[in-house]
């Protein structure tokens, strides 16, 4: 049983230690809201909402996130005991669309609450078999491809197992080929589009196909499922959607129709653990392989993507580099780490496995506000 008696939102702001840009837009400093729940003997849970500043990568912004989760997300959970944390997805859906990543963050706080309360690690109460995971980095648009070379050589050389370049048209083919022929044949490259192509000029996509990508990820609009299947055969690389896949019931939907054959699975975009458990589940019974994106989220949200990863289906390297890659000092201990492109799972540690920095988020919060029934 899990009976929450009050939920905290927090706001900071936390500076990128360089500006992060996709083909929708650029972010230098990430606007954070994290989420507390509390149980009535003072334990608490963590979670961190995923939306951004801007309406540019969804629909969802932290402003739109904060007073959802004020006026429908806490309300259905306050003092109403859950069996367990997995049965909050169902009473979120319920007459209540969308707003997945206000209602991720809350029903993610809620597993971190339970892990702890049984003092039990988040990745083994989520069905983890992993004790590291495969790290890759998801490299932002640079201003020349030279530049983009520069930052894969040297991300190679950290060892990291994948390396992501962030396309958008324009600042695609060249750039994919000078970091191909820099980085050489064994390194698995993969390209992120965030939705800026059409199927008016995918051109440069099938050209793509000669650098031997391990995939292109969410070329096409976030609705298009018709038209990424339509792509997808025109093709060899495999197609693999962000963007797209809100649910199980969307991954369904890609796979009947064709539209890729990969899946980046975020726990924050989907609604959180259950919806990404469900996703996950269906896709490895359906054979497409899944990995675990990221959102830029400071380490609470990263010891959530990293308990989800060491999942039996997250078989390709995932968006989980380790905090120095984002800041210069997390707002967890211990900070995030990668050794030889691996980041380990905190398997003896209850919950996400972090300590929240109470002292520095509490110097950081620009808005607060607590809920209470
Ligand atoms: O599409 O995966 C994406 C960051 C912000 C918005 C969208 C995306 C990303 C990333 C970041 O690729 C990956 C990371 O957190 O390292
Ligand atoms: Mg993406």
């Amino acid at each position: 049983m899990l009976e929450v008696t009050r939920v905290t939102l927090r706001q900071l702001r936390l500076a990128l230690r360089e500006p992060f840009v996709i083909s929708s837009g650029r972010v230098s400093e990430r606007l954070i809201t994290l989420v507390t729940v509390e149980a009535s003997d003072g334990n608490l849970g963590w979670g961190e909402c995923v939306a951004g500043e801007y309406p540019n990568y969804s629909s969802e912004t932290v402003h739109s996130a904060w007073p959802a989760i004020r006026e429908w997300v806490a309300p259905r959970l306050l003092r109403k005991p859950l069996a367990s944390a997995g049965d909050l997805h169902a009473r979120l859906q319920e007459s209540f669309r969308g707003n997945r990543m206000a209602k991720a963050a809350v029903e993610m706080a809620c597993w971190d609450l339970e892990a702890r309360l049984e003092g039990e690690s988040l990745s083994r109460r989520l069905g983890g078999v992993r004790s590291e995971i495969e790290t890759g980095i998801s490299l932002g648009i640079q201003s020349n491809a030279a530049a983009l070379v520069q930052k894969a050589v040297a991300a190679v050389e950290q060892g990291y197992r994948r390396v992501k370049l962030k396309i958008g048209p324009g600042t695609d083919v060249e750039f994919v080929r000078a970091v191909r022929e820099a980085v050489g044949p064994k390194v698995q490259l993969s390209v992120d589009a965030n939705a800026a192509y059409s199927l008016d000029d995918v051109e440069p996509l099938v050209q793509l196909d000669r650098y031997g990508l391990a995939m292109i990820e969410q070329p096409l609009a976030a609705g298009d499922l018709t038209r990424h299947a339509k792509l997808q055969c025109m093709l060899a690389t495999p197609i693999c959607l962000d963007e797209s896949i809100t649910s199980v019931d969307d991954a369904q939907d890609m796979a009947a129709l064709g539209s890729g054959r990969i899946v980046n699975i975020k726990p924050g975009r989907v609604g959180g653990h259950r919806s990404a458990l469900a996703i996950h589940d269906f896709c490895r019974s359906a054979g497409m392989p899944v990995w675990c994106g990221g959102m830029l989220e400071s380490g609470v949200g990263r010891g959530h993507n990293v308990a989800l990863a060491s999942l039996p289906n997250f078989s390709l390297p995932g968006d989980v580099s380790p905090s120095a890659r984002y800041w210069e000092r997390d707002i967890v201990d211990p900070e995030w780490v990668m050794n030889d492109g691996l980041v380990t799972v905190p398997l003896d540690r209850p919950g996400i496995g972090v300590t929240v920095d109470i002292g520095r988020v509490d110097d950081l919060t620009i808005r607060q506000e607590t809920i209470d029934p």
